[in-house]
């Protein structure tokens, strides 16, 4: 064979075509949201705090890949389940903790959702309990950004059964029509609490909704990191560049129930079996060990490291006191909300 007809075997590195850095810097990401996640599942069920608990254990990069490698002033208009974009966007731990344990140190002073993580310093706006509140404030973040000529962009999270609300459909027409510097990502993971997704639209893939609002729509393997996070650095550079926005559906699945109260028996264990031999984690572990950048000494190393740092921001809050109950006042209207007592 003629050497110019030659087949050239591209290298795996080639073939992800991801810096090593990259590549490294997104599994450490991974690896620190699955233990901070499944410690909290745990605290949780040590009745350490209150209300539920919303793992996205099996999830992981769907945000973190996306996250990783944003700017401070680029936005995360979060929904419940973003854990991984708090951590990858550098939220320091004690600030997501605190909002677990709803304590006088957390970034709301208790008041909301202990999965409401949001963090102004590091651009993570706290999430609406209303599902897909935040893609429309996000939307309007974008639309900010627009008007003060600066190329931020907004990344904005939701699961495929948000994609039915309203709001939802008239934040992605309004970018559209206005070219926003948002990228909207959808976490297909089959179910909406107990309402599979073939009963929440009559389509299978999510990404054809952006096809109504005049932007791209992609699908794709949402537990590959290196894939989630190249997908959304393309969306992002089009973003930035004023091209208007993106939706990107991550195919991933949840291995737990809706939250830690939900004993999610209205699936089938084969159907969680086939998703779990599909780990987020293990699937980069091996990539990267298989690129020689990787060794199971380093896992656990980094597997102590993280856990340390686990402990002593879980640490720090448990020592914390909860707010002033007058701290519902603060922070809710722009002016002082004027009534500091109320005698029930
Ligand atoms: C408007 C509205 N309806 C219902 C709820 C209660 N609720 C919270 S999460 C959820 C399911 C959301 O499913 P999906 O959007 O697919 O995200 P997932 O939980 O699967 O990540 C529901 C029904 C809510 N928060 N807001």
């Amino acid at each position: 064979m003629p050497a110019s007809k030659k087949k050239t075997v591209k290298s795996k590195t080639d073939q992800i075509g991801l810096p090593d850095e990259t590549m490294m810097g997104l599994y450490s990401n991974l690896l620190k949201t699955r233990l901070l996640d499944e410690r909290f599942r745990k605290l949780y069920r040590q009745g350490r705090f209150a209300g539920t608990y919303f793992s996205a254990v099996g999830q992981e990069a769907t945000t973190v890949g996306p996250t990783y490698g944003l700017r401070d002033e680029d936005l995360i208009a979060p929904s419940h389940r973003e854990i991984g974009a708090s951590v990858t966007k550098g939220v320091p731990l004690d600030k997501i903790a605190g909002q677990i344990y709803a304590r006088e140190s957390s970034p709301d002073k208790g008041k909301s959702h202990p999965c409401h993580y949001g963090w102004k310093a590091k651009g993570v706006i706290a999430p609406s309990s209303t599902l897909a509140g935040q893609t429309v404030v996000g939307t309007g973040c974008a639309m900010g950004f627009q008007i003060q000529k600066k190329d931020n962009v907004v990344l904005a999270f939701f699961g495929e059964g948000a994609t039915a609300r309203g709001g939802w459909h008239e934040a992605l027409n309004y970018a559209g029509i206005y070219k926003l510097p948002i990228v909207y990502i959808c976490q297909n993971n089959l179910w909406a609490e107990s309402v599979p997704a073939s009963l929440a639209a009559a389509i299978t893939d999510f990404s054809d909704r952006a096809k109504a609002y005049g932007f791209p729509g992609v699908t794709i393997d949402g537990n590959n990191v290196f894939t989630t996070h190249k997908t959304a650095v393309e969306a992002i550079d089009r973003a930035r560049k004023g091209d208007g926005p993106t939706l990107i559906e991550c195919k991933t699945y949840r291995w737990y129930g809706h939250s830690e109260i939900d004993p999610a028996d209205y699936r089938t264990n084969q159907e969680l079996e086939d998703w779990k031999s599909r780990d987020p984690i293990k699937f980069a572990e091996k990539t990267l060990m298989e690129l020689g950048l990787l060794t199971t000494t380093k896992i656990e190393a980094l597997v102590e490291q993280f856990n340390q740092e686990i402990d002593e921001a879980i640490d720090a809050v448990d020592k914390d006191k909860y707010a002033d109950p007058e701290e519902a006042y603060n922070d809710v209207y722009s002016e002082q909300f004027p009534v500091r007592r109320v005698d029930w």
